[in-house]
């Protein structure tokens, strides 16, 4: 399905309702996130509909990835940014909210900026036993 008439992200991607683009091309585009978390938040989507990272086609993958890269290059350069989270989220679980692929590019400019990624550690994980049972699905 290249557009999902339900879905908010393909109707930006076809001008339908507005936003601040920054970029486009026939393929992916660029804008400002509505809901900024730092100075610069902007989202990267492939035109067409793809649920998320984990169900869009490689080259798809490899041209939103590099349009993503180029805007962390700009916003450091440009915003005096002094780094940048990258991040897609998949699936509801995950903090997915807009079921369309996107990428935030998250200019950062001090630890208490607006954005904080938590990783808690868990305990009591036997590394090996996991490592077979990931391995054997990824060889497969
Ligand atoms: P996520 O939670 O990863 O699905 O992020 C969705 C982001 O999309 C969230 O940061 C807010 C942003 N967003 C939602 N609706 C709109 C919109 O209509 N326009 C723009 N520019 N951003 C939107």
């Amino acid at each position: 399905m290249d557009f999902d008439t339900n879905c908010i992200f393909c109707k930006i991607a076809n001008k339908v309702i507005p936003s601040t683009i920054i970029y486009e091309d026939e393929d992916v585009l660029a804008f400002l996130d509505v809901n900024p978390v730092t100075y610069g938040h902007t989202l990267v989507i492939p035109k067409k509909h793809y649920e998320s990272f984990l169900s869009c086609p490689k080259d798809v993958l490899h041209k939103a990835f590099d349009l993503a890269q180029r805007i962390g290059q700009v916003q450091i350069k440009q915003l005096g940014a002094k780094g940048v989270n990258i991040l897609t989220n998949c699936f509801e679980a995950a903090g997915q909210s807009i079921p369309h692929f996107h990428i935030h590019v998250i200019p950062r400019y001090e630890a208490n900026d607006g954005f904080k990624l938590e990783m808690k550690e868990l305990k009591n994980v036997n590394l090996p036993v996991l490592a077979a049972e990931l391995k054997e699905s990824l060889n497969k």
